[in-house]
């Protein structure tokens, strides 16, 4: 930049700092915290957003990223959020349900199929919807990424059928409907934010834990735990949240390069998650955890104990939710 005597109207500042090709941003740093360790594929996502934002911005803006929920757990996170004290956290939708009900819709058991359904839903008109209302709560989800589905791991036995989670001490994330859900199943479902997980595993406060395996494996709990089973019993989003106070004060081309970006993480971060998952898979087992997968007929059972939780759910989460969410999954399954 070059100054001139005397000094320049700001207008001619701003349009001397940036090079035509980058827009005209402030210089931020933009704190992004989340509960998984620096090795979850959460990474890969960052990653991506700040070599988009290095080039969007010349470099102006900086992601300083938390791990291992060093600034709270996801709900304190969110919180700090709606405040107005922190830019952005990467969370799942689950332990928000206090904020916004509405997101109870994705931990609804036995909900997708696999990865393209939930991509569908979540990237289409029924994940959009969801999006807009969060700011309501002022929240603003710049993208969907993947926290993935989630397995079963406990210390007593390998779950092969409905009667093995019998008395089990499962650890459920604070959430009504995992709540119900595993206490329906016949456990002693016990909530819990993932930031205890750990501890409350090798004190043996608890002998259970489900999340997807890639979560399982970065944050060690091969460690503490003897048995891996493929229940794959819900798939949970992630959701990269902004403050809407702060959203709110950056420039219209500023937020488009929030979502671009975010969005431009999304792509890496779930390839990354899913080609990591079956490498954690392995890796686990590597580490002396047993893994077995469950008879398609025993899945059946779990599935349909477990679904009288979308009746009791219904109404909290709300039935025009619950319904869209019905209607979208028909009209995907039937090929529309
Ligand atoms: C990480 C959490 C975690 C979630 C849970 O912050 O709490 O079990 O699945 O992965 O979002």
């Amino acid at each position: 930049m070059t100054r001139r005597n005397p000094v320049p109207p700001l207008a001619a500042i701003l349009a001397t700092v940036a090079l035509p090709a980058w827009a005209q941003v402030e210089t931020r740093t933009i704190t992004v915290s989340n509960g998984v360790a620096e090795t979850h594929p959460v990474a890969n996502g960052i990653d991506a957003m700040q070599a988009c934002f290095d080039e969007r911005t010349g470099g102006a803006w900086t992601l300083a990223a938390f791990w291992s929920g060093a600034l709270g757990s996801d709900l304190d996170a969110t919180q700090a959020l709606r405040s107005g004290t922190q830019e952005m956290v990467v969370t799942s939708t689950s332990p928000l349900v206090g904020i916004e009900p509405a997101l109870g819709v994705f931990d609804l058991p036995f909900l997708f199929a696999d990865e393209a359904e939930a991509d569908a839903i979540l990237d289409g008109e029924f994940g959009t919807m969801i999006s807009e209302k969060m700011g309501a709560s002022g929240l603003v989800n710049l993208a969907y990424w993947e926290n993935g589905f989630r397995n079963l791991t406990n210390s007593l036995r390998p779950v092969t059928k409905l009667e093995d989670f019998d008395g089990m001490r499962v650890r459920v994330m604070q959430n009504d409907i995992f709540l119900d859900t595993f206490s329906t199943l016949g456990a002693n479902a016990m909530p819990m934010a993932f930031g205890e997980v750990f501890t409350a595993l090798e004190t043996g406060t608890i002998d259970a834990q489900e999340n997807p395996y890639v979560t399982i494996d970065t944050s060690q709990f091969s460690e503490v735990q003897d048995y891996l089973s493929e229940t794959r019993h819900a798939y949970t989003p992630f959701m990269v949240l902004f403050s809407k106070t702060l959203f709110d004060t950056y420039s219209a081309e500023e937020q488009q390069i929030l979502r671009d970006c975010a969005m431009e993480g999304q792509g890496v971060q779930r390839e990354a998650s899913r080609a990591l998952s079956q490498e954690s898979l392995a890796r686990v087992q590597e580490a002396g955890m047993e893994f077995n997968q469950l008879e398609p007929a025993e899945v059946e059972r779990i599935r349909e104990a477990a679904a009288v939780v979308y009746e009791r759910a219904s109404a909290t989460i709300g039935a025009d939710v619950v319904d869209g969410m019905t209607a979208a999954l028909d009209e995907l399954r039937a090929g529309g």
